[in-house]
């Protein structure tokens, strides 16, 4: 077989040919990430009916496409993690013997790419050469893989150079499962509609993914790589792989802070990382270093320095606009792929909610004329955009420094109508690794379970964590004991509700007075009192300059802690603590007791005043 002079790994140009014997594609070609590669490909997808080009004065280079109805997000219940002994995939996930699916898929994956053509795709999570950064090969036999991977990884020969004749690399085998016979006409989102499979083997550090060509199922870097497979990579080599964005906050006297926030899916991670502060509070910045996945390793010095892994947003559509996130629509002007958003008539894109007025002759994502008074959106809930993290106008300008940046907060967020204070900060790091072991999340129409009922997310990684989450939390403890100046931990909501169901908390830009207190505490110039969770700020602590209307009454219903609720809360923890008893560090047990003694010994409604 004939691989390109550029590689040189005999054992990666091996591997390749067994897959290429196994799914028997009709050709195979490496994918270099030249621009001529992009286009020509994109050209492919468009000649095939996959790709719609976008009127190239709106849109520049971007292009929209309509996947099957079958194949609109991640596939929880299809995603598996296969250890060995199943204990150390942890409760958590869904598990079967490493063998027993390997024969399963390898029938699948047997002449599964046939009539269609192999790529092969070096790519870098993190920026190229970084010592945070690792290396993975994606095998695929989708182009709009291809496409999506350029944007989101660093992709090509550059990773191949980097990799040499025998550096290590992560396997991420996929196909859509969609083979075409000899003659058969190929339809505009081929998948397989019956069997899906999205596997993990953290033993071997490798991915295998069958018929979905949708986001985390299918871009493999992201979730099963960036995620599961590095959050065992991380264990075993001592440091962290975490569901979080990254941003930076610059003050008026232009000194720059670091903060890592974790928060379950559907909780406006991508608003918050590129979240422009009220222009009342002159002076203060944020720029953006990641929006979904943070790679953080320790320094010669004991610091944890983070990376944004990815080169790009894989973020939701509905819902984004200039009011919520100038930033984003600024970063999907060009060179952006649109997954199930609804077409204008003038070739542009359109989602719920991106303008007041619903435009009119739209062709909605199934790609039907779109009858609005049908009550169904025109785009997917779940439709995204494929944008260049380079093109967000907040990019931080550290953004690709291989050393990564210096965290000096961590927030953990979740979605909590009540009960939870707008933020508090752990004591230390013990008990922000148990604030974020225990934290939860109100289901959202997209997630799973009943509406409104609260699900034990810890540390955001319930979808994501490639092992057992006892262990996780005694690795995050471990790293603590070597820190000889540890970040803080903060709990962050910004989804507290008043009696009527309505916020209290405006949100979006405004959340930048609580970063603000967040950064001045990590830098200690900031006051606090301590209330039964943490250290609360009082009203007099957070900067209300172009908020004066919101009144310390509301601040501290925000703030209050209510003793009824946070007992249905500590037997929440319990019940989580029973699921993972094995390996739970025990010190949570007594942590938990601390907790109820606190809350006994406070007023049956704590509040700042
Ligand atoms: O539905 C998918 O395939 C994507 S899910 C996703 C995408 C970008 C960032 N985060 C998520 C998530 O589910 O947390
Ligand atoms: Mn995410």
């Amino acid at each position: 077989m004939n691989h390109p002079q550029w590689v040189k790994h005999e054992e990666l140009k091996q591997w390749v040919e067994e897959v290429a014997a196994l799914t028997k594609p009709d050709k195979i070609e490496w994918s270099d990430g030249t621009k001529e590669e992009h286009d020509r490909l994109c050209q492919e997808l468009v000649d095939a009916g996959t790709f719609i080009k976008l009127n190239e004065e709106k849109r520049p280079g971007s292009f929209a496409c309509f996947s099957d109805p079958s194949d609109v997000a991640r596939v929880e219940d299809r995603t598996y993690v296969c250890t060995k002994n199943p204990e150390d995939a942890g409760p958590t996930n869904n598990w079967i013997e490493p063998e027993e699916i390997k024969k399963t898929l390898n029938g699948l994956y047997d002449g599964c790419m046939k009539g269609r053509t192999m790529y092969v795709i070096p790519f870098s999570m993190g920026p190229i050469g970084s010592d945070i950064a690792h290396i993975g090969v994606e095998i695929t036999d989708s182009a709009y893989v291809v496409i999506n991977m350029g944007i989101m990884t660093r992709m090509g020969k550059k990773v191949m150079d980097v990799l040499g004749a025998d550096g290590e690399y992560v396997k991420c085998l996929h196909s859509i499962g969609a083979p075409l016979a000899e003659g058969q006409k190929d339809v505009p989102w081929p998948c397989n509609p019956d069997t899906k499979y999205i596997v993990h083997f953290p033993e071997e550090r490798s991915i295998m993914s069958y018929g979905s060509g949708y986001g985390g199922n299918a871009l493999l870097g992201k979730k099963c790589f960036a995620l599961r497979i590095a959050s065992n990579m991380a264990r075993e080599e001592g440091w962290l792989a975490e569901h979080m964005l990254i941003l930076g906050v610059e003050s008026p006297e232009k000194k720059k802070s670091y903060v890592a926030g974790a928060f379950p899916s559907a909780c406006g991670k991508t608003n918050f990382a590129m979240l422009i502060p009220p222009k009342e509070m002159e002076g203060w910045k944020v720029t953006t270093i990641g929006d979904d996945i943070a790679w953080i390793k320790k320094d010669k010095d004991g610091n944890l320095r983070a990376i944004n892994p990815e080169a790009g947003y894989f973020g939701v559509a509905p819902g984004t606009n200039y009011k919520t996130n100038p930033n984003a629509m600024e970063s999907i002007k060009s060179n952006t792929i649109f997954t199930n958003c609804a077409i204008t008539e003038d070739g542009d894109v359109w989602w719920e909610q991106m303008t007041d007025e619903v435009p009119e002759n739209l062709t909605d994502w199934k790609g039907n004329k779109y009858d609005p008074s049908s009550g169904a959106p025109a785009a997917h809930p779940n439709a995204r955009f494929t944008a260049p993290a380079a093109q967000c106008p907040s990019i931080d300008p550290v953004w690709e420094d291989p050393k990564g940046v210096k965290i000096d907060a961590f927030l953990f967020g979740g979605r909590r109508a009540s009960g939870v204070p707008l933020v508090y900060e752990a004591a230390d790091w013990n008990n922000g690794v148990y604030l974020a072991a225990t934290m939860g999340s109100e289901m959202t129409a997209a997630a799973f379970g009943k509406l409104g009922q609260v699900r034990r997310d810890p540390f955001a990684m319930l979808p994501f964590i490639g092992y057992h989450y006892g262990e996780y939390f005694e690795h995050w403890l471990e790293i603590g004991r070597s820190l000889p100046n540890a970040p803080k931990i903060f709990s962050v909501n910004w989804f507290r509700t008043d009696e009527n169901g309505k916020f209290i908390w405006p949100g979006f830009g405004e959340n930048m007075r609580v970063l603000k207190w967040v950064v001045e505490r990590a830098q200690g110039t900031a006051s606090a009192v301590e209330g039964p969770l943490g250290n609360m700020p009082r009203y007099e602590d957070i900067d209300w300059r172009g908020l004066e209307d919101f009144t310390e009454e509301q601040f501290n219903d925000l703030m209050a802690v209510d003793r009824e609720i946070w007992k249905q809360e500590v037997l929440g923890h319990e019940d989580l603590f029973s699921k993972l008893y094995d390996r739970l560090p025990k010190e949570f047990l007594f942590m938990r007791e601390l907790l109820k003694a606190k809350l006994w010994r406070s007023p049956e409604k704590w509040t700042l005043k």
